[in-house]
C-alpha cells in the first residue's frame, strides 16, 4: 500500500533535468520528439525517438549518451515510413511508439505502424542501432504497443499488445515460434471502473523479470468528460506470472506516475505520460523514459525493490 504521507504525490521521481530531450535538441526541423525507447550496449546508452515532423507523420531518430541522462541526437533519422514493398501500405501515416527488446542478443524493436487502415504492430531487428530491417506486420489493424519479452516463455517467443474492443483497450498476450505466425491470444489486463485506468490500458515497458514475476509498467487512461480534460494518461504496474505471463499476480490500485508538471500538462496532447521503456541498472536503480504531453522526452527514477514494495 502506497503511503501517500511518505511518498508525496508520485512514487516515481522525476529527473531535476526534465524534459530530457525536446525539439530543440533536434538537429533537424520537426515538431516534436516523445515516447522514446532506451537500450544499454557495453559503452552508451541508446534512445530510439519517436520524433513527429512538421509533416504530421512520426518516424525514428537516434539519441546518444554514456549517462543515460544527456543525449545527443543524431544529424538524420534512422528509420522513416517505408516508400516501397509491403510495408508502405501501412506506413502511410508514419512510425510510433518503438519499443526495443534484446532476446539472444539481438535487438528487436516492435513499433506502430499507421495506415490508412489504422495502426498495427510491426517488427524490425537492428545490429547496430542506425540500421532497421523490417521483419513483418505482427498484426492485423486496430493494435498498438506491442512489446516482445526478454526471453521465451515454455520454448515460445510472447508478447503483450493492445487491441480494442467494445471501444475499450486492454492488454492481452500472444504466443509465436518464430516472431511472425502469433497466436494463443488471451486477455491479461482490462480498464476498471472507476479506477485512474478506466478508459483504456496499454503496455509500455519491455517486462522486467523479478523473483516475485514479470513486472510490467503500464499505461491506463481515464477518460474525462467531454468538455473537459479529455483523456490523462499515468504509469501504473503490475506483476505477471514468470511461466504463464496471462495470469496477473498483482496490479497495483494506484499510478505510480501522473502528469503534474507543466511539460506533462501542456503541450500536442496534454496530460500524458506515457512510457516506452526502462533501464534497470546493476544497483537495481530503475531509470523509466517517458513521453510528456507527446512533446519531449522525460526521465522519472526509482529503485526496483521500492516498486515491487511499496507501488502496490
Ligand atoms: C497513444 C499513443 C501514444 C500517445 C498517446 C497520448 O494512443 O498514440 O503515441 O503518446 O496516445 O496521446
Amino acid at each position: 500500500m502506497i503511503d501517500t504521507a511518505v511518498q508525496g504525490r508520485d512514487l516515481l521521481h522525476r529527473w531535476e533535468g526534465n524534459p530530457a530531450i525536446t525539439v530543440e535538441d533536434l538537429p533537424f526541423r520537426a515538431n516534436t520528439v516523445f515516447n522514446g525507447t532506451p537500450v544499454v550496449t557495453e559503452d552508451a546508452v541508446y534512445l530510439l525517438l519517436r520524433v513527429e515532423g512538421q509533416q504530421g507523420y512520426s518516424f525514428f531518430a537516434l539519441a546518444r549518451s554514456s549517462d543515460g541522462l544527456h543525449f545527443a541526437v543524431d544529424e538524420t533519422p534512422v528509420m522513416l515510413p517505408a516508400k516501397e514493398g509491403r510495408f508502405a501500405l501501412y506506413e502511410e501515416k508514419g512510425i510510433e511508439d518503438p519499443r526495443i527488446t534484446i532476446i539472444d542478443g539481438i535487438c528487436y524493436v516492435m513499433y506502430t505502424a499507421v495506415g490508412s487502415c489504422g495502426p498495427r504492430i510491426a517488427l524490425a531487428k537492428t545490429h547496430d542501432y542506425v540500421n532497421y530491417e523490417r521483419i513483418a506486420l505482427v498484426s492485423e489493424p486496430g493494435n498498438k504497443d506491442g512489446i516482445l519479452f526478454p526471453r521465451k516463455i515454455n520454448g515460445r517467443y510472447a508478447r503483450l499488445d493492445r487491441p480494442i474492443g467494445l471501444g475499450k483497450g486492454s492488454i492481452w498476450i500472444s504466443y509465436s515460434p518464430d516472431l511472425v505466425n502469433w497466436g494463443d491470444s488471451e486477455v491479461v489486463i482490462t480498464p476498471r471502473d472507476g479506477y485512474w485506468d478506466d478508459f483504456r490500458v496499454g503496455a509500455s515497458v519491455t517486462p522486467i523479470e523479478t523473483d516475485e514475476g514479470w513486472l510490467e509498467i503500464y499505461h491506463g487512461v481515464r477518460m474525462t468528460r467531454p468538455g473537459r480534460a479529455g483523456p490523462i494518461y499515468r504509469i501504473g504496474i503490475a506483476v505477471l506470472d514468470l511461466d504463464d505471463p496471462s495470469k496477473v499476480i498483482r496490479r497495483s490500485d494506484q499510478p505510480i506516475l501522473s502528469p503534474r508538471e507543466d511539460y506533462e500538462r501542456i503541450g500536442d496532447v496534454g496530460n500524458v505520460c506515457f512510457a516506452c521503456g526502462a533501464v534497470v541498472s546493476d544497483n537495481g536503480e530503475v531509470k523509466i523514459y517517458y513521453g510528456a504531453a507527446d512533446t519531449s522526452i522525460c526521465i522519472a527514477t526509482c529503485t526496483l525493490d521500492q516498486i515491487l514494495q511499496d507501488g502496490f
